[in-house]
């Protein structure tokens, strides 16, 4: 149970990382395009990443304090980047937020409780689920949103 806490928080690290690399090959137009009015720009999607971690790490932490059934909301994910404004924020500096959240998520996961992981999360109206799938998809979450980004490119 444990390897898949250390597993996971790897994947994190590795993920971020190489994406991180990756960024710097993509011009500001590039960041800055929204394919249609209502489908978000590259930047609007690093902008929902970092509301999945802002979300997902309440999930992490709080999840733990539970004793076997941990309720919480689910946000909406479309009002979350609108009223943000993530489209006027700097690429780089979007970048950065990113990435230094998820080297402390990473950390986060590392140090899971074990013994919490079939702790089951019932989030919105969503299934129940256990801490340990909430974390993996997480990371899987992530590297979906990750390859839109680097489509184009
Ligand atoms: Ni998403």
């Amino acid at each position: 149970m444990i390897n898949i806490l250390h597993e996971t928080s790897e994947k994190l690290l590795q993920t971020i990382n190489d994406a991180r690399q990756r960024f710097m090959n993509i011009p500001p137009e590039l960041w800055d395009a929204k394919p249609a009015a209502n489908v978000w720009s590259k930047k609007e999607i690093l902008g929902h990443l970092v509301d999945s971690a802002a979300n997902n790490h309440l999930r992490f932490v709080r999840g733990q304090q539970a004793d076997t059934t941990f309720v919480t909301h689910g946000y909406d994910q479309d009002f979350f980047v609108n009223s943000q404004k993530y489209q006027d924020t700097p690429a780089a500096e979007l970048i950065e937020l990113w990435y230094a959240y998820n080297r402390q998520l990473a950390q986060v996961i590392k140090n899971v409780n074990p013994n919490k992981l079939k702790v089951m999360c019932v989030i919105g109206t969503h299934e129940p689920m256990t801490l340990s799938f909430v974390i993996t998809d997480y990371v899987t979450h992530m590297q979906h949103h990750l390859e839109e980004i680097f489509k184009t490119n």
